[in-house]
């Protein structure tokens, strides 16, 4: 007989396999030993201390590159990998844009677009922990529009000779090694650039009111002289680095879900608790509105990553499709957020509970991976044939 399990009521756990249930749970129990406790903390400090262990930690259960084959990566489903993004959003988005960035732009780049030498140079120790990298697109005055970027690369006898800067850049302080995209004669193209190069700095941005357990740093590059091999050969053109955030976006898809789901456990739990006029106030019709529209849209919104996984294990997604999933996923995640931070009165802009900080957090990934009206733009484009970007 039918059940109704107001966790999983349109019962998608039955949509898994065993091997993603386990990723599932794993990764579940690794953020509630190891980061649960103390990400109110980090987000409050705005730090996030202990990132290299943090890195080393998560490279031991096999996240970080974890849909990539070979190298020393784990080779798993994107439905298994969007599993993990959920569970690592859940926690807090910071600990998800980690994961990203190192699995989804720097290894995939190298992974992509990399040499052989590249490639067994920096992914297994990337995949372990060991070293961490960052992805360096966005400039100062080029956000949304990174065809447009200054920041150059010239060639000096067999060396490369890069000027410029990249900003907002997630894990950029802490990086080993940076991909960065620049202007060349030829187009545009990636290098990877090790920590320590004489020109390159990477001084974090102070001030953040979202995603403040996080690094996010800004990247200078003053004549900095890479050697010949330091270019990604396979990488030619801004179709390089946007298929990077096509993996990335599309961890996100699932990701911002995990956010919302804990602020939606948050609510529930709370309004169940929480009386007032003599009664619990989930007993009230509009808390129970605002719970139906939160359950109807978050639930929605797995099954649109489910579906989006599944499609893209058995085929691969075109970047229309997954900005369908990104613009809705994260849009409706932080509605859910909001709804649920008036759940919680006055405790709801408290870091007592998680409400507020998955909010903030959300800002931010509303915009970075392209913002909400770039993929309607995508999207536009797509279903009349007319870019409106320009
Ligand atoms: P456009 O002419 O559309 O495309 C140029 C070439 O690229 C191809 N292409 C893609 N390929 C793979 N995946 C995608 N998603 C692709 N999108 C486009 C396209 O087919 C074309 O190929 P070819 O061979 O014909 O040359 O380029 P455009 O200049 O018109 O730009 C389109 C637009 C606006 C969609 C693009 O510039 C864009 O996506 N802008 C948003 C920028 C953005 O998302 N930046 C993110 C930076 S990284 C980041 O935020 C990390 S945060 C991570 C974290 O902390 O978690
Ligand atoms: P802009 O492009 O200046 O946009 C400003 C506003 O104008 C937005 O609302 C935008 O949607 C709108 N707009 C722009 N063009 C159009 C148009 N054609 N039509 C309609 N509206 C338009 N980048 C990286 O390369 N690597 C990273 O690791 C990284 N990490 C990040 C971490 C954080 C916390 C944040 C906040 C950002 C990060 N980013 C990163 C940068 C992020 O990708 C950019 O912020 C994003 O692409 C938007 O660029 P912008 O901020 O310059 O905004």
């Amino acid at each position: 007989t039918a059940t109704f399990n107001p966790a999983d009521p349109l019962d998608i756990d039955a949509l898994l396999s065993e091997e993603e249930i386990a990723v599932r749970d794993t990764v579940r129990k690794f953020c509630a030993d190891r980061v649960e406790p103390h990400i109110a903390t980090w987000f409050e400090e705005g730090s996030l201390p202990a990132a290299r262990e943090l890195a080393r930690e998560l490279g031991r259960i096999g996240v970080l590159g974890m849909h990539l084959e070979g190298y020393g990566c784990a080779g798993m489903s994107a439905v298994s990998y969007g599993l993990a993004c959920l569970e690592l959003e859940a926690c807090d988005s910071g600990l998800r844009s980690l994961v990203s960035v190192q699995g989804s732009l720097a290894m995939y780049a190298i992974w992509a677009y990399g040499s052989e030498e590249q490639k067994n140079h920096w992914l297994p120790r990337m995949a372990a922990g060991e070293a961490i990298g960052c992805f360096g697109l966005t400039e100062p005055d080029h956000g949304s529009d990174p065809g447009s970027m200054i920041t150059t690369a010239r060639r000096d006898g067999s060396d490369w000779i890069l000027n410029g800067r990249k900003m907002w850049i997630t894990n950029g302080s802490i990086a080993d090694v940076a991909v960065v995209w620049a202007r060349t004669e030829e187009g545009i193209r990636g290098f990877l650039v090790p920590a320590g190069t004489p020109g390159f700095s990477a001084p974090e941005i102070k001030h953040k009111l979202s995603l403040r357990a996080s690094v996010t740093s800004e990247l200078v590059l003053d004549d900095v002289r890479l050697p010949a091999d330091a270019i990604l050969p396979k990488a030619e053109g801004l179709r390089a680095p946007l298929s990077c955030l096509s993996e990335a976006r599309y961890g996100i898809v699932w990701g911002a879900m995990g956010a919302a789901r804990s602020a939606f456990e948050a609510a529930l739990e709370y309004s169940k608790t929480r009386t007032q006029f003599g009664r619990p106030i989930a007993g009230f019709q509009l808390t129970q509105a605002k719970l139906a529209d939160m359950a109807l849209e978050l639930h929605k919104g797995l099954l649109l990553a489910l579906h989006l996984g599944r499609r893209k294990d058995a085929h691969g997604l075109h970047p229309a499709q997954v900005s369908f999933g990104k613009l809705n996923n994260v849009r409706e995640a932080l509605q859910i957020c909001r709804t649920a931070r008036t759940i919680l009165g006055a405790n709801g802009i408290s870091l007592e509970y998680p409400v507020i900080r998955h909010m903030t957090n959300l800002e931010s990934v509303l915009t970075y991976e392209g913002t909400s009206e770039i993929h309607a733009l995508v999207l536009g484009r797509a279903l009349t044939g007319i870019a409106a970007f320009q």
